[in-house]
């Protein structure tokens, strides 16, 4: 067993944070910093130093281990059941990280609370800073440490997941003696006892080797069978011997250091699956011989070199705050490290890859929240996050037919196989029940967050290649979901037994959300193929034939679109959430400020889902994603509606999602109400670096990071695309900023706009 580092089957409760014991992390401009170990913060502060690459994510976890340690690398893909549970999860691949360093015979590791400190001292660390630089995608934690004979030894470690190589891990280990002449032994081996918190997915290794300086390990995942080989070898001076092991392969240096005197080691690890190749472990062997030719440095500048390109496309410039200038860009970092480079079958958990959080489950989250970042910025990612749902079409395809419905219908989670795997029933709850999860049957706006995705990439990257020949289908067939799922009342079409984007309010009808939404997606579906008909005449009919595109079908979404139900009271003048929404108990949000529990959790779930407590923005986030086609009831005022609307439901939202404070700031903002849209943006910003939510050590929330890259450029910078097709900002900047500058590709052009405030304004 790797030391000292518990197989994360228990999770403790968060402690409360002990200014005695260490420090918060600080962000800083191009850097997140921890100055201080802070040992009651192991598990989130893992998560925020995770580092990875698009094919896997590997969580901040110490090289030697740490008692409560999660270690964690999870791989893009690799799903698996654990024994007894229902659905699939990433499985946690062998771990990568393990580096035993002892010194004078005294083992390396961190103390856990003042009072080691006190005790009589078998090793101590004297100083300590862990950094993870953001600009290069590279993690230092640098350690002054005296072991029991008195010598004291500078260790650095370094790590990077090389985004020039997918498959190529680096790490960096430099001694110093500082005080003394100490001997050290230094162990780097590869682990394969790992686990989830669920539970074993991997067999034993069925191929292990330590040989000269390599070792590896071939394994495979015990349910799914994904196989997996990683190869290793540690390079440094002198003699390095191997360390053979059935489950923990590795190689030794044993060295005594002369005052002042420095020895510097490398490892260096492949790895591959067997979605990537037959023979993962050969593939590992032979891009680990490159990789050690190539050598750490040349490793860690072609890494450093695709990092600057990612910036150059995504960074945000703020001047004038240099704190949330920090948070936008430690967010932007982490759906960097989760998007997948070059593979379009693979798609981005709702907590990315840094956790076992939603057990690495793809939801709306990624078309909505995270994806049209990259839209914006790198859309070769969003053009591969939108081609894995359209190869899992068959997926939603079998969905809808198991419910009785045509066409499409996307899972609420999805994995690997595309097929529905959101669980039927939580996991046991403190009384012993366990609460049946109905978003997996009647969370069905994810059809049409996909939907509106694909369109939006296709009106701002003008890729017509693309769109002809997937973005389309995607529209249409889950817009053939739909008309086969309205339903026809007589007077209107209504839907019933929906989860709109409120999940506190399950199962109910007419989601005024779902309705208005289903309303654009049948239309948009109309335009597309109108568009096909015209520029794409083959494509149109390819798909006229396939998807049974009838002129009947196609009359029958234009009677949905006129006569559908979009719940609205007149007297207030405001759409309401859905009728008997205000039939409920009133319950002051406000009230139970400040917090970092839902009110559901205070509450309990019985008496919330009979209350006017919103979980997320949902009127709210019907308005921000129709912005300038969100319309009103003849003879109402566009604005009066959307300040009523927002002054009705703002009030009653409880944030309990990490996506909500995100969608508050941006709509805020492109309404003008800059104070409440900054305050919003700056608790979204913070949600994973403050552990606004308690639950950051379940991995990164990746729509909040998604969230409020969206927040700054379409709120406060307010771009959005005119009728005449240019490119537009409406700013309305914090007053304290003084500018931002971005970047957005548009229509195959890349530009840079900078927006400060409007002439004439005050803070201008
Ligand atoms: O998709 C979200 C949902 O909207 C709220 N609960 C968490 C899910 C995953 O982030």
């Amino acid at each position: 067993m790797f030391p000292q580092c518990g197989l994360l089957a228990v999770v403790d409760p968060i402690p409360q944070f002990n200014p005695l014991v260490g420090g918060r992390v600080m962000a800083r401009l191009w850097e997140l910093n921890e100055g201080f170990f802070n040992s009651t913060r192991l598990n989130h502060y893992e998560t925020l130093f995770t580092v990875g690459n698009g094919y896997l994510g590997t969580r901040g976890t110490f090289e030697e281990g740490h008692s409560g340690c999660i270690a964690s690398t999870l791989i893009h893909g690799i799903y698996d059941h654990a024994p007894g549970m229902l659905v699939p999860e990433l499985a946690n691949a062998p771990n990568w990280l393990p580096v035993a360093i002892t010194v004078d015979g005294t083992p390396f590791q961190l103390v856990t609370s003042t009072s080691d400190f006190m005790r009589p001292p078998q090793g101590v660390v004297i100083g300590y800073e862990r950094t993870l630089d953001i600009k290069r995608g590279v993690l230092r934690r640098e350690v002054l440490f005296r072991a029991a004979t008195g010598a004291v030894v500078r260790l650095v470690f370094e790590r990077f997941a090389s985004l020039y190589d997918n498959h190529l891990l680096a790490q960096r280990v430099l001694i110093v003696a500082v005080d003394g002449s100490p001997t050290v032994r230094l162990h780097a081996f590869l682990d394969a006892e790992v686990m989830n918190s669920t539970g074993q997915h991997w067999t034993a290794p069925a191929r292990v080797y330590s040989n000269g300086h390599g070792f590896g390990l071939a394994a495979e995942t015990l349910q799914s069978h994904y196989r997996l080989g990683m190869a290793s070898r540690l390079v440094g001076p002198g003699a390095i011997t191997p360390l053979p092991h059935p489950t923990q392969p590795g190689a030794v240096a044993e060295f005594t250091l002369k005052q002042e005197e420095a020895a510097t080691f490398d490892k260096l690890t492949a790895v591959f699956t067997s979605r990537d190749t037959d023979e993962p472990l050969d593939a590992a062997g032979a891009a680990l011989s490159g990789a050690v030719s190539d050598g750490y440095d040349a490793l860690l500048a072609a890494h450093e070199a695709e990092w600057a390109a990612y910036w150059r496309d995504s960074d945000i410039v703020i001047e004038g705050d240099d704190a949330l200038q920090a948070a936008i860009r430690f967010t932007t970092y982490h759906i960097l490290i989760a998007a997948p480079r070059h593979d379009e079958r693979v798609s981005i958990g709702a907590k990315t890859l840094s956790g076992f959080g939603y057990k690495g489950h793809v939801f709306w989250d990624t078309e909505l929240f995270v994806l049209p970042v990259f839209t914006f910025s790198q859309p070769k990612l969003a053009r591969n996050l939108l081609m894995y749902r359209y190869h899992n079409l068959a997926g939603a395809r079998h969905k809808a037919q198991a419910n009785g419905y045509e066409g499409a219908m996307f899972p609420w989670e999805s994995t690997d196989t595309g097929e529905e795997t959101t669980p039927q029933w939580s996991d046991v709850q403190p009384d012993g029940s366990r609460i049946r999860i109905w978003t997996g049957d009647h969370e069905q706006h994810v059809s049409t967050d996909i939907a509106y995705a694909a369109h939006q990439y296709w009106r701002w990257t003008g890729d017509d290649a693309f769109f002809t020949q997937h973005g389309a289908e995607l529209i249409l067939d889950t817009a053939v979901f739909w008309g086969s799922r309205a339903e026809d009342k007589g007077s209107r079409y209504e839907i019933s037994q929906q989860i709109g984007p409120d999940e506190y309010h399950e199962n109910i009808d007419n989601s005024v959300f779902v309705n208005r939404m289903v309303v654009w997606h049948l239309q948009t579906a109309l335009d597309v193929l109108g568009w096909l008909k015209q520029r794409a005449p083959a494509d149109a009919a390819r798909l006229e034939s396939a998807l049974d595109l009838s002129a009947a079908r196609l009359a029958h979404w234009r009677d949905i679109i006129t006569r559908m139900y979009i719940p609205f009271d007149t007297e207030q003048a405001i759409h309401v959430q859905f009728p008997g929404f205000f039939d409920m108990e009133y319950i002051p949000v406000q009230a139970y400020q400040p917090r970092i529990t839902s009110v559901q959790a205070i509450l309990g779930h019985p008496r919330t889902i009979q209350s006017q407590v919103i979980k997320q923005a949902d009127v709210v986030a019907l308005m921000a994603l129709l912005d300038d086609q969100f319309d009103v009831p003849p003879g109402f005022d566009r604005r009066t509606v959307m300040l009523n609307n927002w002054n009705t439901y703002y009030p009653r939202t409880d944030h309990g999602s990490s996506l909500s404070p995100a969608m508050h700031a941006l709509q805020a903002a492109r309404m003008g109400m800059t104070g409440v849209a900054y305050d919003e943006f700056d608790h979204a910003a913070h949600i994973d670096l403050e552990d606004n939510k308690g639950n950051a050590r379940d991995g990164i929330h990746a729509a909040a990071c998604g969230g409020v890259w969206q927040a700054i450029v379409l709120g406060f910078c307010g771009l959005h695309i005119s009728p005449a097709g240019e490119l537009v900002t409406r700013p309305n900047l914090p007053v304290h900023w003084r500018r931002v500058s971005f970047t957005v590709h548009y229509r195959g052009e890349r530009r840079t706009i900078t927006v400060g405030h409007p002439e004439g304004s005050p803070a201008a």
